[in-house]
């Protein structure tokens, strides 16, 4: 209960963003507002000065307007705008975009404009009036529009800004493209004056029966009844949320646990008021025993894969289910079990579509190099973003892993604020690990072992190491002869290891310049063979699903702008060493 509370008590979300609703994927009286916006690319940034969000037209003979949002370009809302006309490939600065939507208001209700995530930072005006901001673009965040909503027609703008940062997160430059725009859904949600703002429901920890969990109301008359219901195990509550709006409950239930291979869900009512929002919630337990991850009480072995939130055919970002299908299709017939979403919280489509389909998750915040640790306002920012990853993903029986960072420098700095990432993680989410990715291990020739010295290591339960042997190093000396002496009293994962190849082109295995299926193949022997004498290993995930577009993949024949570490190629190809991990994990128990 201690941690329900301080759950809701910190919930408030950075910025001016409110807190945001949970799973609006679940809820009635939700209209999605994608499709073709109107947009203007301002390039200056002279739009805010321009009032562009006024979206004004001339009211005299003698009067002109230096914009408008008809009869120009139009985007695809979700998507980011980088793919979807050759002028914004490299583009990042301002885009505007606007859309008019009708609206039929109930008087006594409530509404919202939910944002499933805009990248990077947004600015958003109803009819003129500005709603509200938010920075981070992996998260989603909501405004209430009750009292500036008109009926009839509504004018809706958003300024979408993606130019890199230094005080950003991710910063200045990631291996990644930086994709701009309204990535993610839209939604218009109407509501009862008092409502389910969040809810949440899973296993306790360490426990086989014991499940429990909240329903928070938010409105002027909180202290109302709510329900919650289980049918296929019979459970149906009927609480009385109290005058801060919140019902805590415990529930005694068998349920099938969910796993990788029979990964059961039930379906879940939560009611309030007349409105109910249904959900799917799988319950299942993860601890660590030693150096084992425990699923369910049972050690399991991780068989993973790294994939971005990206569709290469398209070389735009990953949105729909079909796309979520497409990649999630690739990770099963790989042969996994397992999946991190690098480097940043995908979205929901991906982590529900991967819960249905068995696969654990490692999720992270976009904590990746380059940090301005010594800046004060990153630990705002980053807990921002954690708070609204665990947020939004608490009720996902898939994910077992938060992940609070990905390859940063040991400085007093990083050390202060992770570990307060850390802290804060358990605080919000005791029944989940923490882990952080590291890249810092280092080879000693006279032992022939990895070591690494990282007070971070210390805090988190699973410590992830990103190795690239055979491609940013050389093999120090034969695989088999190597050993690891890394956090050696908890579970390590190989979180990233791999090398580039350019799908089709074969040389020789042992040269990497060849850039060929040989040699990443090789080199995936290699690492597997080096991987036998990890005694704490606990799970794999190559570097990468998919090759991926990145600005820093500059060499013109082999590259051409892809990161080609992927073992499947942008055109979907399955290269050599597809089959090296599919058949590895095909005999890994
Ligand atoms: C890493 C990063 C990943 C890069 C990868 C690479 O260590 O975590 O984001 O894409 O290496 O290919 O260099």
């Amino acid at each position: 209960m201690k941690t329900i509370l301080f759950f809701i008590l910190t919930l408030s979300i950075g910025a001016n963003a409110q807190s945001f609703m949970m799973n609006p994927y679940g809820r009635q009286n939700t209209t999605l507002l994608n499709g073709k916006w109107n947009a203007i690319i301002d390039m200056y940034s002279r739009g805010e000065v321009k009032k562009f969000y006024q979206n004004r037209k001339p009211r005299s003979k003698t009067e002109f307007i230096e914009y408008s949002f008809e009869n120009g370009l139009r985007l695809d809302v979700p998507g980011d705008f980088n793919s979807q006309t050759p002028e914004l490939k490299y583009y990042e600065g301002n885009i505007w975009y606007q859309r008019y939507f009708k609206v039929k208001k109930k008087p006594s209700n409530r509404q919202f404009i939910y944002f499933a995530a805009v990248s990077y930072e947004a600015t958003v005006w109803l009819n003129g009036i500005e709603i509200g901001r938010h920075e981070g673009g992996f998260t989603p965040f909501q405004f209430e529009v009750t009292d500036v909503l008109k009926e009839g027609e509504n004018d809706l703008v958003v300024l979408v800004n993606n130019n890199r940062r230094k005080d950003g997160i991710p910063a200045m430059n990631f291996d990644w493209w930086n994709y701009g725009g309204i990535t993610r859904d839209v939604f218009f949600i109407e509501t009862p004056s008092t409502y389910i703002l969040d809810y949440k429901l899973q296993l306790n920890k360490g426990s086989k029966n014991k499940l429990s969990g909240y329903i928070k109301l938010d409105g002027i008359n909180v202290a109302q009844q709510v329900e919650v219901s289980i049918p296929e195990l019979k459970v149906h509550k009927t609480l009385a949320a109290d005058e801060n709006g919140l019902a805590a409950f415990e529930i005694i239930a068998k349920p099938q646990l969910w796993e990788p291979d029979s990964p059961k869900m039930y379906d879940v009512k939560f009611v309030s008021n007349g409105e109910a929002i249904h959900d799917k919630i799988g319950f299942r337990t993860i601890e660590l025993k030693g150096t084992e991850i425990l699923l369910n009480g049972k050690p399991i072995f991780l068989k993973g894969v790294n994939f971005h939130e990206e569709i290469p055919q398209f070389m735009g970002r990953a949105c729909s289910d079909a796309d979520a299908a497409m990649i999630l299709n690739e990770v099963k017939a790989l042969g996994c079990n397992f999946a991190r979403t690098a480097h940043y919280p995908q979205n929901e489509r991906i982590l529900r579509k991967a819960e249905e389909m068995g696969i654990t998750i490692w999720e992270e915040i976009p904590i990746w190099q380059g940090i301005e640790f010594t800046n004060p306002i990153i630990l705002k920012k980053a807990e921002t973003m954690l708070r609204e990853m665990i947020y939004r993903d608490k009720n996902r029986s898939n994910i077992i892993i938060w992940s609070v960072a990905n390859e940063t420098w040991p400085t007093p700095a990083r050390d202060s604020i992770l570990s307060e990432l850390v802290s804060l993680t358990r605080a919000l989410d005791d029944t989940r690990l923490v882990g952080a990715a590291f890249n810092n291990a280092k080879f000693n020739k006279l032992t022939s072992t990895f070591n690494m010295n990282d007070n971070l290591a210390k805090v988190v339960d699973v410590v992830g190491i990103n190795e690239y042997v055979g491609w940013y190093q050389p093999f120090p000396t034969e695989p088999e002869n190597i050993k690891w002496n890394v956090a050696n009293n908890k579970p390590l994962i190989m979180s990233e290891f791999g090398s580039e190849a350019l799908y089709g082109q074969h040389g020789e295995a042992d040269v990497a310049s060849s850039w060929s299926e040989e040699y990443q193949e090789n080199n995936y022997k290699k690492n597997l063979r080096m991987f036998e004498n990890i005694p704490n290993l606990s799970g794999i995930a190559p570097w990468v699903l998919f090759d991926f577009r990145s600005p820093l993949r500059c060499h013109q024949s082999n590259q051409e702008g892809w990161n080609r570490k992927g073992v499947v190629s942008n055109k979907g190809q399955r290269k050599k060493a597809w089959y090296v991990m599919n058949q590895y994990y095909s005999e890994t128990k």
